[in-house]
């Protein structure tokens, strides 16, 4: 057995129930990860994210690395004491954060140099150091260093640039240090075209590593053209490993990916939109600032068993938005979690129940119902 246990317990189609297994304890899969990218997800205590039934838990390389440092972290124990999260963790390797956050920056075959969009200071990313950084967080789960292709982007471009991505993942394969409970992901790039998508995947499990993550998709290319980048690449992956959709997405994006044989995902959309006044419910979306929930006594999703949910009323939380209480921020940030945590959870039992088709219609049929 490699270092991070991956047990698939049942298959519904392309859909798989399993289990990933770490030094910090166990997720179920499908599995929805909180992003908490400066060891902190935004908002919430940790009791709040373990309540929503967040298993595991995604930190940030580039952020970290800034400030508060990853060896002041190390020195005060790792990630998970640092932050008081005692479940597993994953990183990110930052290649994805300094292209879209950083100013300055430079890639090459070495690695990428940056301008910190904290304080300007330059810094330097390479495999090897992605590596580093993320062993010296103790993470459970570290990502290769990367690059994500924007989109659009030209065939030969985006050749050129998977297959430097490749030769950094076989860089990242040799710095890291394997420990049992601990795991390395490669990820597969290629932006939309098939060809790569498949010369990718073939590279990266002929390195071999302990799951494959899926990146350079939810870019802009919209959800039909990521679904099927997403059937070109899955069948090249090793059935025995999880795969991890980067950065996706929208409640309709879990259900299109779990049904294609996606494991893992990580997104900021329950949360960023909690601070923002979005909610996600069993019956699509709302802003709960709109002028319509200003009497409404009602919960923001009946069908939710959240905190929120339990004890508080749309004209309530209207008020908190309106008024930018920060309590407002908080407790829709707890429900959206909490829904795509109960979403997760109606993915696994689908697909145990051999149910995952029904589920899926049953879904996408309520969502269109809308707010009422
Ligand atoms: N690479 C890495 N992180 C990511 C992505 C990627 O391609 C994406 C793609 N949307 C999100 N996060 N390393
Ligand atoms: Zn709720």
């Amino acid at each position: 057995m490699s270092g991070l246990g991956f047990q698939v317990s049942m298959v519904d189609g392309n859909a798989r129930r399993g289990q990933l297994t770490t030094a910090h304890g166990t997720a179920e899969t499908p599995a929805f990860m909180a992003v908490g990218t400066a060891a902190t997800v935004k908002g919430l205590t940790v009791e709040q994210v373990a309540a929503s039934g967040t298993e595991i838990v995604l930190g940030n390389t580039y952020h970290l690395m800034l400030r508060p440092s990853a060896e002041r972290i190390a020195r005060l124990g790792g990630l998970h004491r640092f932050m008081n999260w005692h479940g597993p963790i994953l990183t990110d390797s930052g290649g994805y954060q300094v292209m879209s956050l950083s100013a300055l920056r430079k890639i090459d075959e070495k690695g990428v140099t940056f301008s910190s969009h904290i304080d300007g200071t330059k810094h330097a990313l390479t495999p090897e150091r992605a590596v580093e950084i993320q062993h010296l967080l103790d993470s459970n789960i570290t990502m290769v260093l990367d690059e994500c292709t924007p989109f659009p982007v030209e065939e030969d471009e985006a050749e050129r640039s998977m297959e430097r991505s490749m030769r950094w993942a076989a860089r990242c394969k040799e710095a890291f240090t394997a420990r049992d409970g601990y795991g390395l992901f490669g990820i597969v790039q290629g932006s939309v075209y098939p060809a790569l998508r498949e010369a990718s995947a073939k590279a990266l499990t002929a390195i071999g590593f302990d799951g494959y993550a899926i990146g350079g998709l939810a870019v802009g290319e919209g959800q039909e053209l990521m679904l099927s980048t997403l059937e070109a690449t899955v069948p090249f992956l090793p059935l025995d490993r999880p795969r991890y959709l980067m950065g996706v997405g929208k409640p309709s994006d879990l259900v299109a990916a779990v049904l294609r044989g996606v494991d893992m995902f990580d997104c900021v959309l329950p949360t960023r939109s909690g601070r923002t006044g979005q909610a996600f419910t069993h019956r699509g979306t709302l802003n709960i600032r709109n002028s319509r929930h200003q009497d409404d006594p009602r919960p923001l999703d009946q069908d939710c068993a959240c905190p929120t949910c339990g004890n508080y009323s749309r004209a309530y939380l209207h008020h908190l938005f309106r008024n930018g209480e920060m309590l407002g921020p908080i407790l829709l940030t707890g429900h959206n979690l909490h829904y795509y945590q109960s979403l997760m959870a109606g993915l696994r039992k689908a697909i145990e129940d051999r149910e995952i088709l029904a589920f899926a219609d049953t879904f996408t049929r309520t969502q269109a119902e809308g707010d009422i």
